[in-house]
């Protein structure tokens, strides 16, 4: 733990996570100042509350004096830390945290770490279910949307903390160090943000930067960059595969899900567990299908017995915005997968349909290849429905392969996309784009597609 008692410490960025970590620092004695580009009037719901606990507050911009002044500087997730400032700082020798760190020298019990392009949140609130299930003592939190730093006084020696942890929350990591550490998968995303596909990579693959023999790491057995960081990890590895066995983990058989554990003595051949029956999976699409395995390995690491494990993934409702199952009106299934922001969400969410979509893709572009996307348009979808800014875009990238709208916003595509579909069709929002463009965010986008669906529902 480190002594924050009259060490004045900057934390940059006023959201979810820098009002929680300056809440924090300031219960721990330091002398807290918080600085966000925004101006004071958008900011105005926080500060009188920050204030009131003596905290200073800077609006409207960075200023380098006050980044300078410091002896400790704790960054939000979404700030970059090639923000000059930061680089000036850090340049100086100052040490430049993130929130996810400054939790992580505080955080009592044990941590699950989950990481990955797609499927951290439904993997980590399962998995939070099957632990809490069991009896376990235990918090869900991170980039779910729960500041890890906000349930620090929460946290016990006997606590389970499930952890859904962002690249850019690991790339600013030094000691976090979770007991278990998952990579569902590593596909292209943020590549705004990371620069390359490399950078983005390395930065998850932090997450077991810090593990040591005494741990496990999790690995997509599937996934092509996975043997290379099994040989990076100092800790154990294990497992999970759709597509075969594999040596300690879990991996489906005659349409059970199965699971081994070898040990690290144990001769090889360890006994087989039946977890629970393919079909018992109330999820849709082969990416759940990894989600669970991967939850299975956790949760069996963490010592839950299989049974537990089988009782709570049969009562596991999806969770909102991740492949949402919404309505059906005249015939057509409408489902929400606001939260596809990424093209291999995307792809995802087409593959668990086996045709006749009608899908609504677009927002802000994040350096995207929709191409990518080609062969389960031709195969899958009847149509494609554009919004937003990265509309030109896709239209260019997938021009000639597939029928395309371009209807601007949200609501002239689902009004487009309702009046084409044909009974037994889908129509599918997973934008393969985040929201910021046209909403606050994705889960903004997401409820703004249930309405319009509502309201076409109460048409009928
Ligand atoms: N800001 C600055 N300077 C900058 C950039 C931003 O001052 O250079 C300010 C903004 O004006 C804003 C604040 O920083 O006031 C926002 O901080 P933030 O973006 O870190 O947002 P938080 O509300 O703290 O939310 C963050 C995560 N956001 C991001 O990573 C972008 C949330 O993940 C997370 O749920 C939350 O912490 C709690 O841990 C969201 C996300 O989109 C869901 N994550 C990405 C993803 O899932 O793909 C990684």
């Amino acid at each position: 733990m480190m002594e924050l008692k009259g060490k004045k410490v900057l934390v940059v960025g006023l959201g979810k996570s820098g009002l929680a970590a300056a809440l924090f620092l300031r219960r721990k004695g330091a002398l807290v100042t918080v600085s966000d580009v925004r101006s004071a009037e958008s900011l105005a719901n926080d500060i009188p509350a920050l204030l009131e606990e003596g905290i200073m507050v800077e609006a409207g911009g960075h200023g380098l004096l006050t980044f300078r002044r410091q002896d400790l500087i704790v960054v939000s997730p979404g700030v970059p830390l090639d923000t000059q400032e930061l680089v000036q700082v850090r340049n100086l020798g100052l040490p430049v945290i993130g929130e996810l760190e400054l939790a992580a020298r505080f955080l009592k019990g044990k941590s699950v770490a989950i990481t990955g392009s797609n499927g951290k949140t439904t993997t980590t609130t399962l998995l939070g279910e099957i632990l809490s299930d069991s009896g376990l003592r235990t918090l869900v939190c991170g980039n779910i949307g729960v500041p890890v730093i906000g349930l620090i006084d929460e946290s016990t020696p006997d606590t389970w903390s499930v952890l859904e942890v962002s690249s850019f929350q690991l790339e600013s990591t030094v000691e976090f160090h979770p007991n278990i550490a998952v990579i569902l998968n590593i596909t292209p995303d943020h590549l705004d943000r990371h620069g390359s596909f490399e950078n983005y990579a390395l930065a998850k693959e932090r997450i077991f930067a810090a593990q040591d023999a005494n741990d496990f790491t999790v690995l997509n057995a599937d996934n092509t960059r996975a043997a290379e960081a099994a040989a990076r990890t100092k800790a154990s590895v294990y497992w999970f595969s759709i597509e075969h066995e594999v040596e300690q983990g879990a991996w489906l058989e005659s349409g059970y899900v199965v699971y081994r554990a070898v040990g690290d003595s144990a001769a090889r051949g360890a006994e087989i567990e039946q977890v629970m029956p393919l079909k018992g999976i109330p999820l849709k699409g082969a990416h759940n299908v990894e989600n669970v395995l991967a939850a299975v390995v956790a949760a069996r690491l963490a010592g839950v017995p299989g049974e537990t494990i089988r009782r709570a993934v049969e009562k596991f409702q999806a969770v909102e915005h991740r492949l949402e199952y919404v309505a059906t009106i005249n015939g057509v299934e409408y489902y929400n997968d606001s939260k596809a922001t990424n093209v291999d969400a995307t792809a995802k969410a087409i593959a668990a349909f086996s045709s006749g979509i009608h899908l609504i893709l677009g927002g802000k572009d994040k350096n995207s290849d929709y191409r990518l996307l080609s062969q389960l348009l031709r195969d899958r979808v009847s149509a494609v429905y554009t919004i937003g800014s990265a509309a030109q875009k896709i239209e260019s990238h997938l021009r000639g392969l597939v029928s395309l709208n371009s209807c601007e916003t949200l609501e002239k595509a689902v009004n487009a996309a309702a009046s084409a579909a044909r009974p037994g069709e889908v129509v599918l929002l997973a934008p393969a784009c985040s929201s910021f463009d046209q909403f606050e965010n994705y889960e903004q986008r997401g409820r703004a597609f249930k309405q319009l669906v509502s309201q076409r529902q109460e048409w009928k």
